[in-house]
């Protein structure tokens, strides 16, 4: 029989791209240039699979085709956002993600992102490469201690708990979470967490509110100017979820005007376009998406495709469809 024909939209790992060669006729990505609506449409036409990633834009202009030869996309990556999940059913799609295996790093970045901004770490860095560090006094960036300190957590999901882990049992701190449905007690229980009903009760509370709820329209702007009003004019937000969460207008204006008392992001509305007014906070830390970026990850979230198309070929359900 013949292999399953399969779209690798971007290069992945040398060992995961070879095992997918070896399992399926795949059609790899060597130049890692992302693919525009109209390459996804064609593609749609001739392959089994298509193995996307956040680049891609799997719309609903991009499905806007008749009997499509694709019949899995197999998602490298926990979130989903990017594809249009309506579109995809009509189809009679199946999607599937990359569950489980980045949440640990994922919530190491949230935690990279929440130290630095804190600490001052971004304004130190660049103080001393541009040359401009004269040396140590007791006034020079003082920044936020984060021991001890309360930590509200948006969407209590695996890479939410981990961040809770990390936060409660290295930081000591006091875990408040915001979550659409209710979080069993016991897991609550794991780290002294306490679940509030709304945003509005969360946000008052909190030296720290990090966001790890999905993107996609129902949470598209969650973050906005009102509820960064209701933050503690000190404390600080972390988004690692997706930029869409926050309403980025409104963030601008918060860490210009010293509302609140920083920010620290890994994705943004739009990337890898960044707001230019974002680049003049200082009070703020960006980094290039790199909730995933370990070695150790991005192998993982490989073989966990690789998984998720051998189950779908060969008849069995795949353990991380979506839909
Ligand atoms: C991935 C992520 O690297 O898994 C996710 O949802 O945000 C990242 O960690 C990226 O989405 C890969 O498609």
């Amino acid at each position: 029989m013949a292999k399953p024909k399969v779209l690798v939209t971007r290069r992945w790992p040398d060992a995961v791209e070879a095992r997918l060669c070896e399992n399926f006729d795949a059609v790899l990505n060597r130049g890692d240039k992302p693919l525009t609506e109209t390459e996804i449409r064609e593609a749609l036409q001739s392959y089994d699979a298509i193995l996307p990633t956040v680049t891609d834009k799997v719309s609903s202009k991009a499905l806007d085709v008749t009997n499509p030869q694709t019949r899995i996309l197999a998602n490298y990556g926990v979130g989903y956002n990017h594809i249009d999940m309506g579109k995809a059913a009509d189809h009679g799609m199946m999607v599937t993600n990359t569950p489980d295996v980045l949440s640990e790093c994922t919530a190491d970045i949230a935690m990279t992102l929440m130290l630095m901004v804190a600490r001052r770490a971004g304004e130190g860095e660049r103080e001393l490469r541009a040359g401009q560090w004269d040396g140590w006094r007791p006034t020079h960036l003082v920044g936020t201690k984060v021991s001890g300190k309360v930590l509200g957590i948006v969407g209590f999901g695996r890479i939410g708990q981990e961040m809770a882990r990390r936060a409660h049992f290295g930081f000591g701190m006091k875990i408040v979470v915001f979550n659409r449905s209710s979080v069993a007690s016991e897991v609550l229980a794991q780290f002294n967490a306490v679940q509030v009903d709304t945003m509005e009760d969360l946000m008052p509370l909190c030296d720290f509110v990090s966001l790890h709820c999905p993107g996609g329209v129902s949470n598209r702007n969650l973050i906005n100017a009102r509820l960064l009003d209701l933050m503690k004019p000190d404390a600080f937000l972390i988004n690692t979820a997706r930029g869409e969460v926050i309403d980025e207008l409104a963030l601008t204006s918060a860490l210009m005007f010293d509302t609140i008392g920083g920010a620290a992001l890994d994705v943004f509305e739009g990337e890898p376009r960044i707001n230019p007014n974002l680049l003049q906070c200082d009070n703020l830390v960006m980094l290039p998406h790199l909730g995933s970026a370990t070695r150790e990850a991005r192998e993982a979230m490989g073989f966990r495709v690789l998984d998720n198309l051998t189950d779908f070929f060969e008849g069995r359900d795949p353990r991380d469809r979506v839909n």
